[in-house]
């Protein structure tokens, strides 16, 4: 079955770090009931969802996808990229050596989680303002034991290399043009983001659903259109602290039951 690692959306979401976006004032009660409505989306599919422990004095501490990379062989703790954030993975850490062998990544490495798109056993990583060179290497060498390749892009107009890419199908990726090269993706088909839609590239793969923003209409209709079936989750406002869908929640594979 399926885990999906979350966390609580911390009182002081409003101070989080923010790198392409202004900062606008943010509703925590709405932050919160869209938070539930995700966690709820997840539990739909048949998802079993388990909240790490809230940390209210970390303001980013909701965007839980950063703090790892799960495989089925191995969970590699990251260090994220903001200091702000630095403090985020050791709890989260204390869970997931409960259901894998956990390595970690260590200083000069950065690396977020969101940096990182697992098609098959590739595993594409993101050079941006977050994760570098030796944050990139040191996964590598974590995870190259398993037999996984990993391809370095670089990330320029965007956070994270997830929110220009996502996977929401076996040979289809979702993708904004702009902001990543598609031939990067060799082998792989790609659908385009819709016009005006230039953050719709990052959409939840649950199985065969997509879990997706409501405030990207035209894309999600592209997404139908390909037989894809979306569901739709409101999360504007965690969005103006710069997070998407995959953002929230780790997603760990376990055997049985
Ligand atoms: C940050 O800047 O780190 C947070 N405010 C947003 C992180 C979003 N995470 C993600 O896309 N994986």
């Amino acid at each position: 079955m399926l885990i999906a690692l979350t966390r609580p959306v911390s009182e002081s979401l409003a101070e989080c770090a923010l790198t392409h976006l202004e900062r606008v004032p943010i509703d925590l009660d709405r932050a919160r009931h869209q938070h539930a409505a995700y966690e709820d989306a997840l539990r739909a599919l048949g998802v079993r969802v388990i909240r790490a422990p809230a940390a209210d004095e970390l303001p980013d501490a909701v965007f839980i996808e950063d703090t790892a990379l799960v495989l089925d062989e191995v969970a590699v703790i990251a260090r994220p990229g903001a200091v702000s954030r630095r403090r985020e993975p050791e709890p989260v850490a204390a869970i997931l050596s409960q259901f894998r062998p956990v390595q970690h990544l260590v200083a000069p490495a950065t690396l977020d989680g969101g940096d990182i798109l697992l098609v098959g056993r590739t595993i594409y990583a993101g050079l941006s303002s977050r994760t570098n060179e030796a944050g990139v290497k040191q996964l590598a060498a974590h995870v190259g034991v398993f037999g996984y390749e990993v391809v370095s892009v670089p990330v320029r107009s965007c956070l994270h290399l997830k929110s220009a890419v996502s996977q929401v199908d076996d040979q289809l990726l979702l993708l904004n043009p702009q902001w990543v090269p598609a031939e990067v993706f060799a082998g792989l088909e790609y659908l385009a983001v819709a016009d005006g839609e230039a953050g719709a590239a990052n959409a939840l793969r649950v199985g065969d659903a997509l879990i997706y923003p409501v405030h990207y209409p035209w894309t999600a209709g592209r997404l139908a259109k390909r037989g894809l079936e979306v569901v739709p989750v409101p999360c504007d406002e965690l969005a103006k602290a710069e997070g998407g869908v995959t953002c929230c929640s780790l997603l760990l594979n376990t055997p049985g039951g």
